[in-house]
């Protein structure tokens, strides 16, 4: 694999290929995705993942495989006799990956630096299989900030705990920022899917991604909590102002991968509960049956 401008890691960090810019990747003989347990030798990954146009990602494996069965029903899909849909990232574990024709879903796991690892081997899997204009997706769940519970929340920025349009990547020892940027395109086409006639409503807005699920959002439920509930209010009504609507835990690190990759990527998640009223979270099937 070469992109034209350089076949070493030694002449430059600047090679532009499709998806990736490392030219340790070009130079390497063999490049093995550890967490998705596929590698450049060991699968044909352009026939497995070539006709890949949708890529998306979720929190938990159950949902990913629910997902996975919803578009095989939906489109119709049939696998080979005698076969089911199957977990493809097989002893490694981590993530469980599902892939209906041209979209695979994939479990993310919780939080920036589960998502990150995953990210890296997707868009790499993209890079070696050679995909065409892919589009990902986010589909997760998140806290609403002035929305009900039961809302579709589409983000179209994502700020950090700076309240900056940005990702802080920790690298070498040094804090390296990129933008969090979305396709805001793709939330509004999205938004345009939205029906009048379901039974809950979708929103486009900004998402606050943190840290932590208690402290880090502002919960007063976790083991530790020095501040008070006015103290939680008041930040939580400053982050409203910014234009805040929901509140999760992977959307800068999955913003700013995509968006480095050069791939459309979209966010989408069910608000859970609305913050303004509390912060405990009940049995997500009485939300969701
Ligand atoms: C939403 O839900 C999870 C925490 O419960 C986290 O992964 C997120 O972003
Ligand atoms: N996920 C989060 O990160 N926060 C919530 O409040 C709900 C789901």
């Amino acid at each position: 694999e070469s992109c034209g401008c350089m076949s070493t890691a030694q002449q430059s960090s600047q090679c532009i290929t499709n998806f990736i810019r490392n030219p340790h990747i070009l130079a390497m003989e063999e490049d093995y995705l550890y967490h998705l347990g596929l590698g450049t030798k060991t699968h044909d990954l352009p026939a497995m993942f070539g006709d890949v146009k949708f890529v998306i990602v979720g929190g938990t494996p159950k949902r990913m495989e629910s997902l996975a069965k919803y578009f095989m029903h939906e489109m119709k899909a049939k696998l080979p006799i005698g076969t089911q849909l199957s977990d493809i990232t097989g002893a490694a574990e981590r993530y469980s990956m599902y892939k209906v024709g041209p979209i695979i879903c994939v479990n993310h796991g919780m939080g920036n630096p589960s998502i990150s690892i995953l990210l890296h081997e997707l868009i790499k899997l993209m890079y070696h299989a050679k995909c065409k204009n892919p589009v990902f997706i986010r589909l997760g769940t998140c806290g609403g900030l002035g929305v009900p519970g039961g809302t579709v929340v589409i983000s179209d920025g994502v700020l950090n705990d700076k309240l900056n349009a940005e990702h802080e990547f920790k690298i070498l020892g040094n804090i390296v920022a990129r933008p969090t940027k979305l396709d805001v395109n793709l939330a509004q086409e999205l938004k345009s899917l939205a029906n009048l006639s379901d039974d809950y409503q979708t929103v486009v807005g900004k998402t606050y991604c943190a840290d932590d699920f208690y402290e880090g959002q502002g919960r007063l439920d976790g083991a530790f909590c020095d501040y008070k509930e006015a103290d939680k209010m008041k930040w939580l009504n400053m982050l409203r102002q910014k234009g805040v609507v929901n509140i999760e835990m992977e959307s800068s690190m999955f913003a700013a991968l995509t968006n480095q990759a050069g791939v459309r990527a979209a966010i989408i998640c069910a608000a859970i509960l609305n913050r303004l009223d509390g912060d405990q979270v009940c049995s997500i099937n009485e939300l969701f049956g």
